[in-house]
C-alpha cells in the first residue's frame, strides 16, 4: 500500500549532487514543498483510503547523463531551457509523495547498476527479473536502455513511460510504417503504446498529458498582488539573448514602449547583449522565485515567438500577468520549421503558446497579429486598461498533478494483454432518444452512444464514449473539441467493427482492413469503408481530404482535461 508523504527531505536526498540542474531541480522543490504537501493531504482527503499500490519506480533522466551530452547543465545559469528540468522536479515531487519507491539516475553507471546489467557487459538480456514496476525516461533514456538490456528490453518496454515534451504522433511510432509512409524523425521508433508518451502540455490526446505545476497563491497574496500591480510594466518572455533576434522588433517594441516601461531577464556576463535594446530595463537571469516576484508586480508578459510551448507563460497568467503573444500564420510544424523538424509529430503549432491560447484564451491570453502594428496597438491600449486575475488552471495545480499520475499509475496497464470485451451498441432504433443523432443538413454527422454495459476494467470506463463522425480535413482531436470532448484514443477498438458503420447508417459497399493511420474511416462519395489493422496506429491526429474518421470521444474533467468525469 502506497502511503502519501508528508516531508520531502529523503527525495532531495535521492536526487544526488554535482550538476547545475540537480541544484536547479532540488532549488524548485524546495521552494514549492509547502503547496506541494499541502496538495497531497488534499488528494489524500478526496481519495479517502482508497487502495493504491505502491510501485518501484526507475526515475532515469537520459538527457542529463554525460553519454547523451547533458548540453543542459552548463547552461542552466546562462539562459538555456529550464522548461525539462521544470517538469522533471515536479514528476519526482510528485511520485514521492504519492509514496511510491523511487531510485533517480542521472548517469549510464547508476542505470545499469539500477538495472542489473554487469558494468562492461551491456546489450544482454537481464539475469534477474527487472526490479521497477515503472521507468519515466526521456527518449535519450529509453536509447541507452535498449542499449544495455538486450532482449529484455523488448519483454519489460511496457512498464516504460517516455517524457517527451512535444509529443509523438502514432504515425511516427510504428516503426514500419513510419518507414514506409515518410514519417521521418531524429528519435526513433519505438513501437510503444503511444499513451506511453507523456507530454509537458496536452498537445494531443494520442499521449499522455504529464505536465508540470506552477505557483498558486493564497487569498491574501492574490489580494496584495492586485493592489501592486503596475500597470504600466511588460516583461518580456526571452531569458536567452538570440531571443531577442526577432525580425519586426523594432517596430512592435517601439510601439509598446509607448504605453509601458519594457523589462527582461536576459542572461549576460558583463555587457548588455546588443540584441536587447537600451531602453529595455534588464534584470539578467533571476532565480526561478525572484523571476516569479517580477511577475507579480509586471502587468504584462510579451513572447517573441521563441521559446515554443514553455511553463513561463503560465506562471506569469498564474501570477496575474496577460500574456501577449504572436498568431503564426501558417501555423509552424516539422513540415515547414528548423526547430520542429525530426520531432516526431506533424502538429501544426498556431502560436507561441497555443495551450495558452486555446485552454485559457482572454482576457488572459492575447494571441494577435504583430505584423499587424493596429492590431498590437489595440491589444496594447486595452491590455493597460482592463484588471485581470490571477489565474492558474487546476492541471497546473499540484494537486491536479497528483490526481493525474495517481490515476495514469492505479489504471493505465500496458504490459496486460487481454483487451477487455467491447460494449455491445444498442442498434439505432432502440435508442432512446432517437439516435443517430443527425446534426448537419445532409445527416452525416453523428452522434452515437454504446449500451451502458460496464466493463470494470476498461480505463476510461466506457460511458463516456460518444462517436462522431469527423468531417474531411478534420482529425479526430478537432472534431472531438468541437463538441465540448476530447478523442480518447483507447477507445478507438471499439469502433474498429464492421457493425459500428452500420449503427451510424454509414452504406459501406466495400470493407477493407488496411494499416493506416486514419482508420477507421470512409470514403463516402465511393462509399469505401476502412478498418485499422494495426491498432497501434490508432491516431487522433490526422486527416486528409478523402476520409471521414469515425472519432472516438469522450467528456472531461473541467480543469483536467486527461481524466474522463468518472475516471477517478
Ligand atoms: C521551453 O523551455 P524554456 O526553459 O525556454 O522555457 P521557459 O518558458 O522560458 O521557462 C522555463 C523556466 O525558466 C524560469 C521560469 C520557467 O519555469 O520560471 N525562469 C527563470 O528561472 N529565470 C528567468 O529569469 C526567466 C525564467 C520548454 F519548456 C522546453 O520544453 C523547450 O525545449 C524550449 C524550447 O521550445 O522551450
Amino acid at each position: 500500500q502506497a502511503a502519501f508523504q508528508s516531508d520531502l527531505a529523503r527525495l532531495l536526498e535521492l536526487i544526488g549532487t554535482g550538476k547545475e540542474s540537480l541544484s536547479f531541480m532540488k532549488k524548485r522543490i524546495r521552494h514549492l514543498a509547502q503547496q506541494w504537501l499541502r496538495a497531497a493531504r488534499r488528494l489524500e482527503q478526496k481519495l479517502k483510503g482508497r487502495q493504491r499500490d505502491q510501485k518501484h519506480i526507475l526515475i532515469h533522466i537520459g538527457f542529463l547523463t554525460e553519454e547523451s551530452g547533458d548540453v543542459f547543465s552548463p547552461r542552466v545559469l546562462k539562459g538555456g531551457p529550464l522548461g525539462e528540468m521544470v517538469q522533471w522536479a515536479d514528476i519526482l515531487a510528485a511520485l514521492f509523495l504519492l509514496g511510491h519507491s523511487l531510485r533517480v539516475t542521472v548517469s549510464l553507471k547508476e542505470l545499469q547498476s539500477h538495472l542489473g546489467v554487469p558494468p562492461g557487459r551491456g546489450n544482454c538480456p537481464l539475469t534477474n527479473p527487472l526490479p521497477f514496476d515503472l521507468i519515466y525516461t526521456d527518449y535519450h533514456g529509453l536509447q541507452q536502455m535498449k542499449q544495455h538490456m538486450g532482449l529484455s528490453f523488448k519483454k519489460y518496454r511496457c512498464r516504460v513511460r517516455v517524457i517527451d515534451t512535444f509529443g509523438t504522433e502514432p504515425a511516427y511510432n510504428h516503426e514500419e510504417y513510419a518507414t514506409l509512409r515518410g514519417y521521418r524523425t531524429n528519435w526513433g521508433y519505438w513501437n510503444l503504446q503511444p499513451t506511453q508518451f507523456m507530454t509537458m502540455f496536452p498537445h494531443t490526446p494520442d499521449n499522455s498529458f504529464m505536465g508540470f505545476v506552477s505557483e498558486e497563491l493564497n487569498k491574501t497574496e492574490r489580494q496584495f498582488i492586485k493592489s501592486n500591480k503596475v500597470s504600466s510594466m511588460a516583461v518580456v518572455y526571452g531569458k536567452e539573448a538570440s531571443i531577442w533576434k526577432v525580425q519586426g522588433k523594432e517596430k512592435f517594441l517601439a510601439i509598446l514602449n509607448k504605453y509601458m516601461e519594457i523589462h527582461g531577464t536576459v542572461y549576460y556576463e558583463t555587457q548588455r547583449p546588443p540584441e536587447v535594446p537600451a531602453f529595455v530595463k534588464n534584470h539578467g537571469l533571476l532565480p526561478q522565485h525572484e523571476f516569479q516576484q517580477l511577475l507579480r508586480k509586471a502587468k504584462l508578459f510579451i513572447g517573441f515567438g521563441f521559446p515554443y510551448e514553455g511553463p513561463a507563460p503560465l506562471e506569469a497568467i498564474a501570477n496575474g500577468c496577460v500574456f501577449l503573444q504572436a498568431r503564426f500564420n501558417p501555423p509552424h510544424s516539422s513540415l515547414n520549421h528548423e526547430f520542429f523538424r525530426g520531432k516526431p509529430t506533424s502538429r501544426e503549432v498556431s502560436s507561441q503558446h497555443p495551450y495558452a491560447e486555446d485552454f485559457i484564451g482572454k482576457p488572459h491570453v492575447w494571441t494577435v497579429d504583430y505584423n499587424n502594428s493596429e492590431e498590437f496597438e489595440a491589444a496594447i491600449k486595452t491590455i493597460v486598461r482592463t484588471q485581470v486575475d490571477p489565474y492558474l488552471p487546476y492541471e497546473y495545480t499540484c494537486e491536479g498533478m497528483l490526481e493525474r499520475i495517481h490515476a495514469y499509475i492505479q489504471h493505465q496497464d500496458f504490459c496486460t494483454t487481454s483487451s477487455p470485451l467491447p460494449p455491445k451498441a444498442k442498434s439505432p432504433a432502440m435508442q432512446s432518444p432517437p439516435s443517430p443523432l443527425a446534426l448537419s443538413p445532409n445527416a452525416t454527422h453523428l452522434v452515437w452512444s454504446p449500451s451502458a454495459s460496464r466493463d470494470p476494467h476498461a480505463w476510461p470506463p466506457v460511458d463516456s464514449l460518444q462517436v462522431w463522425v469527423s468531417e474531411t480535413r478534420h482529425a479526430c482531436t478537432e472534431t472531438c473539441r468541437r463538441r465540448g470532448l476530447v478523442c480518447e484514443p483507447t477507445f478507438f477498438r471499439f469502433l474498429n467493427k464492421k457493425e459500428v458503420f452500420l449503427q451510424l447508417s454509414i452504406t459501406c459497399d466495400s470493407t477493407e482492413y488496411e494499416m493506416n493511420h486514419l482508420y477507421p474511416a470512409v470514403a463516402e462519395n465511393v462509399h469505401e469503408c476502412y478498418l485499422q489493422k494495426e491498432p497501434l496506429l490508432f491516431s487522433c491526429a490526422g486527416y486528409n481530404t478523402k476520409y471521414r474518421r469515425l472519432c472516438p470521444c469522450r467528456d472531461y474533467r473541467k480543469g483536467q482535461v486527461a481524466l474522463c468525469r468518472d475516471c477517478l
